[in-house]
């Protein structure tokens, strides 16, 4: 096979990509881990947590936070399925062991 015609693709690669086509070579789906608001959890609490759980920095935090409790809902991070489980089940047991009522779920990201 020449140079030239190894850059040709096959008829019946065009408009098919290597992703496309074979599963097993896709990424892996991710999701979010939604913060949602509620009234009662102390801003300095949900703060401390997007630093603890999400290694945050403060300003990063305090950002979220603020953008969760104005619009309802804010992503704390993106992250494979098995992850985000863990990062949101360590984010509601926190807020338990706390006696807050801070709550986060997993959301599959579409793009
Ligand atoms: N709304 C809460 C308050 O006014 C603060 C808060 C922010 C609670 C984000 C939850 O996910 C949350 N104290």
């Amino acid at each position: 096979m020449n140079k030239l015609s190894a850059e040709v693709p096959d008829s019946n690669d065009i408009g098919t990509s290597v992703l496309e086509k074979d599963p097993e070579l896709k990424e892996p789906p991710q999701y979010q881990v939604i913060l949602i608001n509620d009234d009662y959890t102390p801003m300095e609490f949900v703060v401390y947590v997007l630093q603890s759980v999400f290694n945050h920095n403060h300003d990063k935090a305090t950002e979220i936070m603020m953008s969760v409790h104005t619009k309802g809902k804010g992503v704390c991070g993106i992250f494979s399925k098995e992850i985000a489980e863990m990062m949101s089940h360590e984010v509601n047991e926190l807020s338990k062991s706390h006696h807050h009522p801070l709550l986060s779920e997993i959301e599959p990201l579409t793009d």
